[in-house]
Formats: C-alpha cells, structure tokens, sequence
C-alpha cells in the first residue's frame, strides 16, 4: 500500500474538504462551471458521482486547488508550507523503486480498444478548442542520460488516440524532445491522471536539470515512489495511480493545439503548430477515478500548484543573496493570475538589501516573476490589503522601483512580446520585470524605521468590543 489519491480523499472527506454531487453533471458543458463555482463559494473540492456519457465513472476536481487542502495532505499547515518543505529536502532525495504490479495496470486498453473519449475528459472554459487534460503528469527519459523528468502539461483531445502537447521552450521536457530530434525518435511519454498531492507538488518543482522529480516525491512522501513497468513503451509510471496514459511524442511533427484557457483567464497565448501524442495504451485502476483538474481564470487549481514549490524554491535562492537576508516569507499569491506577481517578506538590515532580494526573485529558475513587491516584518504578505498599503505608504517610485527591460518572457505571459512567429513552435518571447521596494528604512536607520510604524488604535489590543455590549 502507498500513498495515493484515495487516502488523500479520505482526509480531505473527514475535513469536510469535499463537495459531493450526485446529480448528473457534464464533462463537456458544465463539469469546469461548475467546479469553478463550488470552490469559489464554498472554498471545496468537488466530487463527482455521476457524470454524463461515463457511467460508472466518478471525477473530482480542485483537490489540489487550495493551500488548505495542500497542507492536509503534506500533513503541515498553510503557514507552514516553507519550513516544512525545506525541512523534508534538506533530507536529499528518495529514488522510486520498481515493483511488479500495480493497481494502475488492473485495467489495460491497448490496439483498437484505446478511445480517450471514453474517459470523462472536460471542457474547461468556453473558449477552449475542445476537451483537455489538465490534471495530468508527464515522465520522459533523457536519451543521452536515462534520467527521468516529471512535468504537468496541458493535454488536447485532438482524436480517440492523439493528444496535443504544449512545452514551453528551454524546460525540462522541450529539452528532452530536442535530443529526441535530433535523433529523429519518437519519445516515449507516460501521462499519469490522479495521484497523491506529492507527486503534484514535485511535479512543479523547478529543480536541476537531470533530477528525477519523482524521487522529490518520496521524500514528500517519507517513502519510496513505486513504479511498475508500461505496457507498451519503455517506461516506467507509479503503481498507485488512477490513470495512466502511455503514447510516444512523435518527432517533427506538428499539428494545430489550443486555444485553451491558461492560469491568466486568457486562452490565446501559447496557440498555435505544436507537438502532439500518439497514444499506444491507457490503463487504470477497475474503478478510477479521473482528476479534472480545472484550468483556467483565478483560482484555478494550477495557480495553486505553481506557485507553491515556487515559494520554497525562490525562498532557498533569496535567503543567500548577498550573504544572508532575514527573510520571513515569500508568497506567490494565486488569485492574482498565476505566478506573475510575487511578494517577499523581510527585515533589511541595510539599504539596498531589497533591492538585491527582489532581483534574486526575478532571476531564479523560474520564468514566471515578473513583479516582486519586498514587504517589511509588520505587513502580512498574504493579505492583499495590507501590501496595497504598503505599496501606499511605503513605496516612492523614483526611488523604490526598478524596471528591467528586455529578459526571457514565459511562453504563456500575454505582455511579453512574441518574437518567433505567430504559432510557430517553439514559442520565444521577450519579458521585462519590475522589482518595488516597500519595506520600511533598513534595521542601520533606527530613527526612519520608528517613523515608519503603524498607529495602534486606542484600547484595541486590551479589549473585545463584545464584551462591552451585554
Ligand atoms: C496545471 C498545470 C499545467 C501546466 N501546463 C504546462 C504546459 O502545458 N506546458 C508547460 O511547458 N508547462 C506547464 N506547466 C508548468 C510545468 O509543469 C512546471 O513548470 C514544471 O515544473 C516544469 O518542469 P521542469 O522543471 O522539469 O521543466 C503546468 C503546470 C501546471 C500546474
Ligand atoms: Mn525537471
């Protein structure tokens, strides 16, 4: 027995974190709306009992789409996410382990029995060209090196067994695909549906080149992921998953993919002559459940799964800059639009020190960042009305913003401007960034740190008002 999306829905059912639905819902129509309104209104997940054309099936959605729930399953707090992340990959690595079999494999459809029509695959937004998978893992091999890579992608239903891909350019996977290339080989792809939070959160870990986000995963886990051997490709794929998908990305070949609705709510970017799936197999457990991850305008769930590994990731970088930075949090705030926007938190010892934090931020790994706010110790990051006003209070433009023009833009980001042409892959666009300072005068400057503190209303610490109306 391993940690899987089952034990994950038991905890989340005994925190009454999940939304039943009984009545017949619609991947195609209405399955993304209403999801969407469920965690908007209520703050749930939702779980889907009876789902139009799929008889049998069951769906669940925004499971991975809040901090709350996030924190369940990695068994920590949502304030608790960095240190306790940090602390389990302080450990090293867990390498995955090959096993027999597996519950993903009590089902296998190979030959003429594979249709991905018949898994409840949704239409998340009206825009979207059709039905796509977004919950969704992709492992590739380096060819060079057997190392193994693990990356969420967008997935088109294009026909019964052809799925479109999106890789955005210089990550982990398009590098893999080049050298596939440059062999002229088709790159065999196992896309895995459903699974513990781990796999999600290692998933979207930004980490070297050449590391297995799978053995991130077990040390998320405190055990060793296990693997059984693909049916159809050269591939291995997580025993204790719903849904496995097994299919090569064929080389050179293109075909027209999206348009679909990304983490920013708009669905142009990214369209265009893309890569796509020949799918070989697809099994799955005898009663899997499908994970409709919703994309899509904020909060979709991959703002949530963005942004979380991103706020470890740019923590470790920024802590060292210069030396070493009294840093208290970093926050990429998912219902901004997804990972664009960021906020760090810290005490400057002395001037400039933001400055150099904010250009960490913006420098990392990540393409996303592309306006960093440096917040002082008294503002809380995760509460977007105290960093307006700090922004308010606390930021002179002339002299608290810099702007960097010119850098690497994310295939996905509509404001940076598109430099290959329309719809050609890959897609290279060219970024700028903008660093604001509004914490309060540096530790050194005792004097304008004390101008800078805020007013206390008379009493309000001593008292609760209703205890003065009895
Ligand atoms: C729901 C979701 C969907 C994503 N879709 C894509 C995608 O279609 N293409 C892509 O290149 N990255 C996509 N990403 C981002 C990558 O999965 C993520 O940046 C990953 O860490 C990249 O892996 P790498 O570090 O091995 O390159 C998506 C992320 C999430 C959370
Ligand atoms: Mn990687």
């Amino acid at each position: 027995m391993s940690k899987d999306l089952r034990l994950y829905l038991k905890e989340l059912e005994e925190a009454g974190e999940l939304q039943h639905l009984t009545k017949e819902v619609d991947p195609l129509t209405n399955l993304g709306g209403i999801a969407y309104q469920i965690a908007g209104q209520t703050g749930k997940a939702s779980y889907f009992e009876n789902l139009k054309g799929h008889p049998g099936w069951r769906a669940v959605s925004y499971v991975n789409g809040s901090r709350r729930r996030l924190a369940i399953g990695l068994h920590t707090t949502p304030q608790n996410f960095i240190p306790h992340l940090r602390g389990l990959m302080a450990k090293g690595l867990t390498p995955a382990k090959l096993v027999k079999d597996g519950p993903v494999q009590e089902v296998v459809w190979t030959g003429k029995d594979v249709d991905l029509w018949k898994l409840p695959i949704h239409r998340h937004a009206d825009n979207d060209a059709g039905p796509y998978i977004g919950g969704d893992m992709a492992i590739v091999k380096d060819p060079e090196t057997g190392a193994r890579n693990v990356s969420m992608h967008r997935m088109q239903l294009q026909d019964k067994q052809q799925l479109g891909i999106m890789m955005s350019p210089g990550r982990h996977m398009h590098l893999i695909y080049q050298k596939y290339e440059a062999r002229n080989k088709p790159m065999p792809i196992a896309i895995v549906i459903g699974h513990h939070p781990a796999y999600y959160v290692a998933a979207n870990w930004t980490t070297a080149f050449g590391v297995d986000e799978l053995e991130i995963a077990g040390t998320i886990l405190g055990e060793p992921v296990e693997m059984v051997r693909c049916k159809t490709i050269d591939l291995e794929a997580p025993a204790w998953a719903e849904i496995v998908i097994e299919g090569e990305v064929l080389p050179h070949e293109r075909h027209l993919e999206g348009p679909f609705t990304e983490h920013t709510g708009l669905s142009r970017a990214g369209n265009g002559m893309h890569p796509f799936i020949r799918v070989k197999a697809i099994t799955m457990r005898h009663d899997a459940i499908y994970y409709a991850l919703q994309g899509g305008r904020p909060i979709a769930e991959s703002q949530v799964l963005d942004g979380l590994p991103m706020e470890v990731v740019l923590f470790e970088r920024i802590k060292d800059v210069g030396g070493f930075v009294d840093l208290k949090d970093v926050v990429v705030p998912p219902y901004v639009g997804g990972c664009h926007v960021v906020f760090i938190q810290l005490t400057p010892s002395q001037e400039g020190q933001a400055n150099d934090a904010l250009m960490a931020a913006l420098s990392s790994p990540y393409i996303h960042p592309r306006i960093v706010i440096a917040l002082d110790d008294d503002v809380d990051p995760h509460d977007p009305q105290q960093v307006f006003w700090s922004l308010s209070t606390r930021c002179n433009p002339v002299d608290d913003v810099f702007i960097v023009k010119n850098t690497k833009g994310l295939l996905l980001d509509p404001t940076a401007r598109l430099l290959s042409p329309p719809g050609v892959f890959p897609h290279i666009r060219l970024g700028s960034k903008m660093g604001i300072d509004a914490t309060k005068p540096p530790l050194r400057d005792v004097e304008g740190r004390h101008e800078q503190q805020l007013s206390v209303p008379m009493g309000l610490e001593r008292h609760n008002w209703r205890d003065f109306i009895a």
